[in-house]
């Protein structure tokens, strides 16, 4: 039954909506719960098709894409509430013309990234005919698989980088402790930088609207390097940015549920909920729940436009998952009781690591079904 099935006009119906409410902020019977990073390397059945395939060629490879995507889904059966479709951030840059590879043990490194401004030229630009959904069809094509082989069970979320994130990665060169040449390039060539970031955004955009009609069913922009910034600077070089994107996938699809985690950002709370169309906040575990849950609700009420509800997501310190089982239990549930009655997606405050032992996210999983139900009643 491994057969592809690239037909996105019609799906099989969604059995488990409670991310979807959630996302909503409709009153769920217990939280959702998904993880960050639920693919990868801390799962042996993932490290096993990692052996025989490159990175990206399981990206590229929709009945390899699905078959990742659906490894946490099939072991924790009936525990997680969404799938995410396996790709990665740094496709983006590798469709607007960089090469990328993925080192085994090290992450991601572009051996030719953009030193000046001058090397903005190398990139595909899409007034000159670069065509994001040409480029990026492989990903579509997993999508759209990967909600066939779900069958239903729980709906798929697609997502993508945000700009600054990505541009930190096309200029570093790969991962960074200081960020120090791409955070040169915004205060020694600031046009230029917001130059990128605009080219950036409007590919990013793009992708994530062909993302839902391919199939995703909500999307999640991550500017896992927010932190990096001072909130000055997240707020020239990051929030327009994240605004803009969401704004356009909103004007394609109203009813899409789009989240953004930017982490290390959380100066940034009321900015995000006050200047920017998402729906979900992904919190990182460096803010106390109950402290997120009064400023959100605040900045809400006394918006401009004032929302009805910001669901949140989070956010347990991904590292607690290396503590005994019992630690585990009494942190995720107090974790949710922090959440107290705000719509909540609970997930961990970052991803996965690859040396976490699985059964301990099975402790994390069971811990958020029985808690947040037993609160709900
Ligand atoms: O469940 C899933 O694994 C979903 C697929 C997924 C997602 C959503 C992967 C697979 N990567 C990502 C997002 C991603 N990639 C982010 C944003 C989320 C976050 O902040 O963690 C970032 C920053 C990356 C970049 C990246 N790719 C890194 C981080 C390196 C650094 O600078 O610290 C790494 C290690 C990768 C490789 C990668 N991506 C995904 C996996 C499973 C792996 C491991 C690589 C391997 O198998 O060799």
């Amino acid at each position: 039954s491994d057969s592809e099935n690239y037909d996105n006009t019609s799906f099989p119906a969604l059995k488990n909506d409670l991310y979807l409410r959630a996302a909503r902020g409709e009153a769920t019977e217990r939280a959702p719960v998904w993880c960050m990073r639920q693919a990868g390397r801390y799962l042996p059945e993932f490290r096993a098709i990692r052996v025989e395939h490159d990175f990206f060629r399981v990206c590229r490879t929709p009945a390899l894409a699905t078959e990742v995507t659906m490894q946490p889904i099939r072991r924790y059966d009936g525990l997680l509430d969404a799938a995410i479709i396996f790709s990665d951030i740094l496709v983006v840059p590798q469709a607007m013309g960089l090469v990328v590879e993925m080192v085994p043990g090290k992450g991601p490194h572009l051996p030719d990234p953009l030193h000046t401004p001058e090397d903005m030229q190398r990139l595909q630009d899409l007034r000159k005919g670069f065509s994001v959904d040409r480029e990026l069809d492989y990903v579509y094509k997993a999508i759209t698989n990967t909600r066939h082989a779900l069958a239903g069970c729980v709906p798929l979320l697609g997502f993508a980088g945000a700009p600054w994130t990505l541009m930190a990665y096309m200029v570093e060169g790969g991962g960074s402790k200081t960020f120090a040449l791409a955070k040169t390039w915004l205060f020694k060539y600031p046009a230029a930088a917001h130059e990128l970031l605009g080219r950036i955004s409007a590919v990013v955009a793009s992708f994530l609207v062909g993302q839902v009609r391919a199939g995703a069913q909500a999307l999640q922009l991550f500017e896992s390097w927010a932190g990096e910034l001072s909130p000055r600077d997240f707020a020239e070089f990051s929030l327009p940015y994240l605004a803009r994107i969401a704004s356009h996938v909103k004007s394609h699809y109203p009813d899409e549920p789009l989240t953004i985690f930017a982490k290390g950002a959380h100066y940034a709370l009321e900015q995000l909920v006050q200047e920017t169309a998402f729906d979900v906040i992904s919190l990182d575990w460096t803010i106390e729940p109950a402290v997120a849950c009064k400023r959100v609700a605040a900045a809400a009420s006394a918006g401009a436009t004032s929302r009805s509800s910001i669901t949140l997501q989070g956010n347990l310190d991904p590292t607690l998952l290396f503590a005994d089982p019992e630690t585990i239990r009494s942190r995720t549930a107090e974790m949710c009781r922090g959440f107290g009655n705000t719509p909540l997606i609970a997930n961990l405050g970052h991803g996965m690591m690859p040396t976490h032992d699985p059964e301990h996210l099975r402790v994390f999983l069971e811990t958020i079904h029985e808690t947040t139900r037993a609160m709900r009643k």
